[in-house]
């Protein structure tokens, strides 16, 4: 799925892109059946993300008990259906328009705000978690289950991409922006079908409100690079992705060792 001019420039000024019918039905339930192995098996719920975020976006001890959060992270590590996402040739050729044409996978996380209260997630970038040198890195949100504003759909912050790094609340939390400055209500709704994808920028701010639903909300993030932009620390630092679109370019200062890792060199 080549991208037009138009949608070139929406994320160029929006800093996020829906990409609509991505899978098939067919390969979405194919995508179900196999994450619902995934979470019976290996999945973990909790409270998810800490911090003081949790007091401003739960309103009392009920919501905050109920704000729970099933996530995993590489479900490409446990399911044929999961690998072949990643490598799936509309998703791979959009990406390919905004960062490529060289593009790895870096790494894959499901997101399952559970039924009748699931956890919201606090406006923040993606950045602190897995922090590269440049902006030529995207998210991809594979929706399993369709979102809304009822469920707790992707919110952004239109153009926020454009202010490069910020600077995290990280002490005894999950990182994420000050509440008060970054909020909620002043971002874009961005609902999705089952078998859309969302595309946005490391450096995206973003976030999503509580699943009111009773329904689980169910979403997979599928992290990308070009493999030139150097990661410098966080999520699997120092693993190396598949490349899902051409070829490993050799850049100067990232050695492979023996074991085909890559090291940084001490500082
Ligand atoms: O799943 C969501 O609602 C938010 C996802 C998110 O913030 C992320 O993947 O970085």
């Amino acid at each position: 799925m080549s991208l037009s001019q138009e949608q070139i420039e929406f994320f160029n000024e929006n800093s996020y892109l829906r990409l609509e019918k991505v899978f098939s039905s067919v390969e979405v339930q194919a995508l179900d059946d196999e994450l619902s192995f995934i979470m019976d098996n290996f999945a973990i719920t909790n409270q998810g993300w800490t911090g003081p975020w949790r007091k401003v976006y739960l309103q009392d001890e009920d919501a905050d008990r109920k704000a729970q959060l099933t996530h995993i992270h590489e479900l490409h590590h446990y399911s044929q259906a999961w690998t072949r996402a990643a490598m799936n040739r509309n998703l791979v050729e959009a990406l390919a328009d905004l960062i490529g044409p060289e593009v790895e996978l870096h790494h894959s996380t499901l997101h399952a705000k559970t039924g009748g209260g699931g956890m919201p997630f606090p406006m923040h970038q993606d950045y602190p978690f897995y922090p590269h040198e440049n902006g030529q890195y995207l998210d991809a949100i594979v929706h399993v289950d369709t979102t809304d504003e009822n469920n707790g759909c992707l919110k952004f912050l239109a153009g926020s991409h454009k202010l490069g790094p910020l600077e995290h609340i990280t002490q005894n939390s999950s990182p994420h922006l000050p509440t008060e400055r970054y909020r909620i209500q002043d971002a874009v709704s961005c609902p999705a079908a089952s078998g859309d994808v969302v595309l946005f920028s490391i450096h995206t701010i973003h976030g999503s409100a509580v699943n009111h639903s009773p329904l689980i909300r169910r979403v997979v993030r599928l992290g990308f690079r070009n493999p030139r932009n150097r990661q410098v620390g966080g999520q699997a630092m120092g693993r190396p992705g598949i490349m899902v679109n051409g070829l490993r370019p050799a850049v100067e200062g990232m050695e492979w060792n023996v074991y085909g890792n890559w090291t940084p060199p001490p500082a």
